[in-house]
């Protein structure tokens, strides 16, 4: 039977829920101390070791024998690990019967008899295992029990609704092209997910690159059960309160997104493959003559000579660097493509370097793995070692160092055509085999424990090359694979939609809970990669993910082109006014992303980020927030020109008319082709600023601060030059801006700037009062 039909109707026999190959051992607590800053309870089937990373984070590991030596981790940052406060762990075992931990806020309490455990903290949903911690041949296994009205979010880029209860998943990046609503797993891993009540929650991330499944209420639906085929189970338990605050420990811990580059944020335009040059410049020429703003091109695989990463086809782009300036000069920036299979070739130069100098991925026996991908024949990459990812960076010199300003980061799962092959319905074999080496700098480990870091350790070589060969710039990666703490290197795009309504509708929850696991830098294809959209489909799909944190349009090889131009002049008009409204709110997305830099939080937000105490918001996902302050309910089905939109509490205005309505109450919107619902929050602060061809021609010291009445209100206005690193040494400017409401109940809106070292930054803001009725406005 086709495993992933298997997989769809849920028979596949090797979960969890299927017992009979696990151990149940009787597992007593045999004895438990402190040691420094950790609590070690030994099992007769294995240890626990218990610490504290923040007084919010509790780190949990089990493995099958003592002792617990370091581990290391791709995703938990080192200053995070090392953190820790001390002296804040508190054992009791003075009854033998039954051991207490206290930590900080955390509690654990175990039972001798069995080492079942329950975890409880002061603000967060209280965790218990259903049994103690169950071992198979590979894998280890904890069960915990779910309460009735329980709701799990996260796991990072998977399909399914808000809520991911009821399912089970897989982590085990893959290249998955057919993204059907039950396709599991896709390119992405991210092990960990929330679990909220309506009142209180819990983070749980499970720190591993190797497989891993969870079932959330599927096998058993008051039961979730996380198995990991790793050496360990390294659990780590986030309680602060809030969804959001779990959320921003989570990137403490893993880490947050760089400032990207301004022009990254503008519209890109793609297809597999846009040659030769000529056909390059004529595209980027179509755009400045429609006037239709675009800051990007996106070279396919195409642009390579045989599809030999780091090279160019020297018929088709004679010559890259003249190209690349031309474009420059019309306001483009190139982002180009790059795969990490390297070819077979003997004459070869990567080849030839890669093999002489161990770089490649090697079977036990030391020979050097070759599998098949784009250039045939072909090796990978060891990424896992920093000589080859130094090697690797260095390699970007071809694609820099001739004027490419981004690296889109493809097929790095890694995809294997020669195990499975790309037509054959068994996606889950085509990357590497597991049994290969992951050489990890001199203490090597099997591929299968590093498999889902593949596409995180190529995303780090790509960001490197970019210290390396354009320093002082900020970075552009975009990566299809990866895995906790991907962010740090790379935005992450959802791979090989379908032009299909179907995934226009599944990219909102796709990408919100990409949001919800630490990832704020994401999007999905718009207007759908694979198959055929019509104007209506791309222009719905323009209209919404103008309004995602990362905007591109793309299509596969052999379909229709999908530009702005491509589906006639009334759809070209409709995309040009979608992509026009992205620029004008560039400000305001910039200024998320400046905001999910320091604090982690999603800019494309399910609104239990922001009304966790609204039932309606529980489960939504067909609108979201963009940043807290902007409403988007984008319209999901051919031929409706009205949907109903639900406004949580307080008071919404509509974006365009600036009529205010009442929330906490769903209403019927009106939707026009061109006119996605839109509504801006009583209290907001919006800046904006006049679209232009590109980022670059825009002028972003005239700044439009839209203000709204209704509520009081704080936002801080960030600018700096959108493109060095000079923020990082505090080269920037904020404006605090207030609503707030005065003596005589009207509302005033006061702006000072609580730093000043970004010369650029606008002086003289226009003002619009939306609502009212106001009283004052001006700079203190
Ligand atoms: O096997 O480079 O997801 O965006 O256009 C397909 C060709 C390889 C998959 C990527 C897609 C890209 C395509 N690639």
């Amino acid at each position: 039977m086709n495993p992933i039909a298997e997989k769809e109707i849920g028979m596949s026999d090797d979960w969890v829920s299927n017992e009979q190959s696990w151990n149940l051992p009787a597992a007593p607590l045999l004895d438990s101390r402190i040691e420094e800053d950790r609590a070690i309870l030994e099992l007769s089937h294995g240890a626990l070791e218990l610490s504290l990373i923040e007084r919010g984070i509790l780190r949990l590991r089990f493995a099958r024998s003592l002792p617990f030596a370091a581990r290391p981790s791709r995703a938990v940052l080192a200053s995070a690990a090392s953190s820790a406060p001390s002296g804040m762990l508190e054992l009791d075992s003075a009854d033998p019967s039954r051991l207490i931990l206290r930590a900080a806020s955390f509690q654990l309490d175990m039972r001798g008899a069995d080492c079942t455990f329950q975890v409880r903290s002061r603000d967060g949903l209280s965790l218990e295992s259903a049994g103690p911690i169950l071992l198979s041949r590979d894998s280890m296994a904890l069960s915990i029990w779910l309460g009735a009205g329980e709701s799990i979010y996260g796991l990072g880029e998977k399909t399914g609704f808000l809520d991911r209860r009821g399912r089970r998943y897989e982590m085990w990046n893959t290249d998955n092209p057919v993204h059907t609503p039950g396709a599991d797993p896709l390119y992405q891993s991210i092990p960990f997910f929330i679990r909220f009540d309506g009142e209180r929650a819990l983070g749980v991330f499970l720190d591993s690159t190797a497989r891993s499944r969870f079932d959330l209420g599927f096998s058993d639906p008051g039961r979730l059960t996380i198995e990991s085929f790793d050496d360990e189970l390294d659990l780590y338990l986030i309680e602060a309160g809030t969804i959001a605050g779990i959320i921003s420990a989570y990137a403490r811990l893993t880490g947050m997104i760089p400032l990207p580059p301004l022009w990254a944020l503008g519209f890109g335009q793609s297809r597999w493959s846009y040659y030769p040059a000529s056909r390059v410049l004529e595209l980027a020429r179509a755009f400045r003559e429609r006037d239709i703003p675009c800051d990007s091109i996106y070279l396919d695989i195409d642009y390579m000579d045989g599809y030999r990463v780091f090279t160019w086809d020297r018929a088709r782009f004679p010559d890259p660097q003249g190209l690349c300036a031309s474009l420059r000069d019309l306001g483009f920036r190139v982002v180009a493509i790059v795969d990490p299979g390297v070819k077979s070739d003997a004459r070869y130069g990567m080849y030839i370097e890669g093999c002489r100098d161990g770089r490649f991925c090697k079977h036990p026996d030391g020979s050097v793995y070759h599998g098949k991908v784009w250039p045939g024949i072909s090796a990978y990459p060891d990424f896992s070692r920093a000589s080859t990812r130094e090697w690797w960076a260095r390699s970007h010199e071809s694609l820099l160092g001739r004027g490419v300003s981004g690296i889109w980061c493809d097929m790095n799962e890694p995809s294997d055509f020669s195990r499975g092959g790309e037509a054959s319905a068994d996606r889950s074999l085509a990357t590497v085999p597991d049994d290969l080496v992951s050489s990890e700098d001199g203490s090597p480990r099997p591929f299968a424990l590093t498999h889902n870091a593949y596409g995180l350790d190529m995303s780090r070589a790509a960001r490197r090359a970019f210290e390396l060969l354009r320093p002082g710039e900020r970075p552009f990666v975009l990566t299809r694979s990866g895995s906790a703490g991907i962010q740090r290197y790379a935005a992450v795009w959802t791979g090989d939609n379908h032009s299909w309504w179907e995934h226009l509708a599944q990219s909102v929850p796709m990408l919100l809970g990409m949001g919800l696991s630490g990832l704020p830098f994401v999007g999905a294809d718009a207007g759908g990669f694979q198959g055929e959209a019509d104007g209506e489909l791309y222009v719905r799909w323009m209209e919404l993910a103008a309004l995602t944190p990362f905007f591109r349009a793309h299509s596969a090889l052999g379909t229709r082109d999908k530009e702005p131009w491509s589906f006639g002049p009334e759809a070209e008009a409709l995309a040009r006014k979608a992509i026009r409204l992205r620029y004008s709110l560039l400000p305001y997305i910039y200024g998320e992303f400046r905001r999910a830099s320091v604090e982690g939080l999603p800019i494309m937000r399910p609104l239990v980020l922001d009304c966790q105490d609204d039932p309606r918001a529980r489960s939504l996902c067909d609108e979201y927030l963009l940043g807290p302050s902007l409403l988007v309910a984008p319209v999901l089905r051919p031929g409706d020109r009205e949907r109903l939109v639900y406004l949580p509490k307080g008071t919404w205005y509509d974006f365009r008319s600036g009529e205010a309505l009442e929330g906490g109450r769903s209403i019927i919107a009106a939707a026009p082709l061109g006119g996605i619902p839109l509504y801006a929050k009583a209290g907001a602060v919006i800046p904006t600023a006049e679209s232009a061809a590109s980022t670059a021609a825009m002028d972003l010291a005239r700044l439009t601060l839209r203000a709204y009445a209704g509520a009081e209100g704080r936002y801080e206005l960030y600018e700096d030059d959108g493109s060095s690193l000079g923020y990082e040494r505090g080269e920037y400017s904020i404006t605090e801006c207030r609503v707030s409401k005065t003596e005589s109940g009207r509302w005033s809106f006061a702006w000072e700037k609580l730093c000043d070292h970004w010369r650029g930054a606008c002086r003289s803001p226009m003002i619009e009062l939306v609502g009212g009725p106001w009283e004052e406005a001006g700079e203190r």
